[in-house]
C-alpha cells in the first residue's frame, strides 16, 4: 500500500501541549472568580473527555455536585472556555511550546514527497494556528490539505467524526492514509475511520491502552526508524 496521506492529531502528537493547556484553565478559572484549580493527577483524569467544553462540564457533574449552574450554563461554559483559549493563545504566542522531535523534519519532508497532509484534532482552530505559525512559520497552512478541528463535528473523538471530514475533505480512502496520535481516545476514533494508526506517548498518555495501533513509539526523534516502519519513502 503506498501512503498517499498521513492525517496529524495535534495535542500531545504535534506538540506535547496538555500542560499549556492545563495552566490556561486554571487562569481562565481564577479570572473567572471561580476557586477551581485543576492539578496534575485531577487533569490526567479528566481527560479521559476530549474537548475543553466537555471536559468543564465533566468536571463541573463529577467533582462539583453542589455547584449551581448559571441559567444559561452553556454560555457560562462556551465563554469560560473563550477565556481559557485567549490565555492558551498567548503562551503559545510566546513561542513556548516546541513541536516535538522529528515532526517538522516529517511534515517538511513528507510534503516535499508529494504526501497529502491533514489535521485532525479535538482543540480549536485558533490553537492549532498559534501552535503552528510558532512551529513551522507564517505559511505554515501551506503544508496541509484539510484542517479538522473542534467544534466542526457533532462527536469528538474517540467517535471517528473528525476522522471521517477529514477523508472527505482529502477525498481519499482511509486505506490510503496513516494517522499519527498520541492518545487511546484518539486511537479509537481513527480506527474507527478505518485508518492506520502509529502512537507516539507522552506522560498523560504512556500508559494508557494502545491496542490495535501499527506501532507506539516513545517520539519521532528516530525519523528514519519511524518511516521504515511505517511504510513511509521521504528525504
Ligand atoms: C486534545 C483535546 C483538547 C485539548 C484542549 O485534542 O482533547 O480538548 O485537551 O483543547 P487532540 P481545547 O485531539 O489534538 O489530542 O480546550 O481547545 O479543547
Ligand atoms: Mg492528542
Amino acid at each position: 500500500m503506498t501512503i498517499k496521506a498521513i492525517i496529524f492529531d495535534v495535542d500531545g502528537t504535534l506538540a506535547d501541549t496538555e500542560e499549556a493547556h492545563r495552566l490556561s484553565f486554571n487562569k481562565a478559572f481564577a479570572e473567572s472568580g471561580l476557586d477551581w484549580s485543576w492539578d496534575v493527577a485531577l487533569y490526567d483524569r479528566l481527560l479521559k473527555v476530549t474537548g475543553g467544553k466537555e471536559r468543564i462540564k465533566y468536571f463541573v457533574e463529577t467533582c462539583l455536585p453542589a455547584f449551581e449552574k448559571p441559567a444559561d450554563y452553556d454560555g457560562f461554559v462556551k465563554n469560560l472556555h473563550l477565556v481559557k483559549t485567549g490565555h492558551y493563545t498567548a503562551m503559545l504566542g510566546e513561542g513556548l511550546i516546541p513541536l516535538r522531535p522529528g515532526i517538522r523534519q516529517l511534515i517538511t519532508e513528507a510534503h516535499a514527497a508529494g504526501i497529502v497532509l491533514a489535521v485532525a484534532t479535538t482543540t480549536s482552530p485558533e490553537n492549532v494556528t498559534a501552535l503552528l505559525v510558532k512551529g513551522l512559520g507564517e505559511n505554515w497552512a501551506s503544508y496541509f490539505a484539510a484542517l479538522g478541528c473542534g467544534d466542526i463535528v457533532p462527536l469528538k473523538k474517540p467517535a471517528p467524526d473528525i476522522y471521517n471530514w477529514v477523508l472527505e475533505q482529502l477525498g481519499l480512502s482511509a486505506e490510503d492514509c496513516i494517522a499519527l496520535e498520541d492518545s487511546n481516545n484518539g486511537l479509537r476514533s481513527s480506527l474507527a475511520a478505518g485508518i492506520k494508526t502509529y502512537i507516539t506517548t507522552n506522560h498523560y498518555t504512556r500508559n494508557q491502552d494502545f491496542t490495535g495501533a501499527a506501532g507506539v513509539f516513545d517520539d519521532l526523534s528516530d525519523l528514519a526508524g519511524f518511516c521504515k516502519r511505517a511504510g513511509l519513502v521521504i528525504g
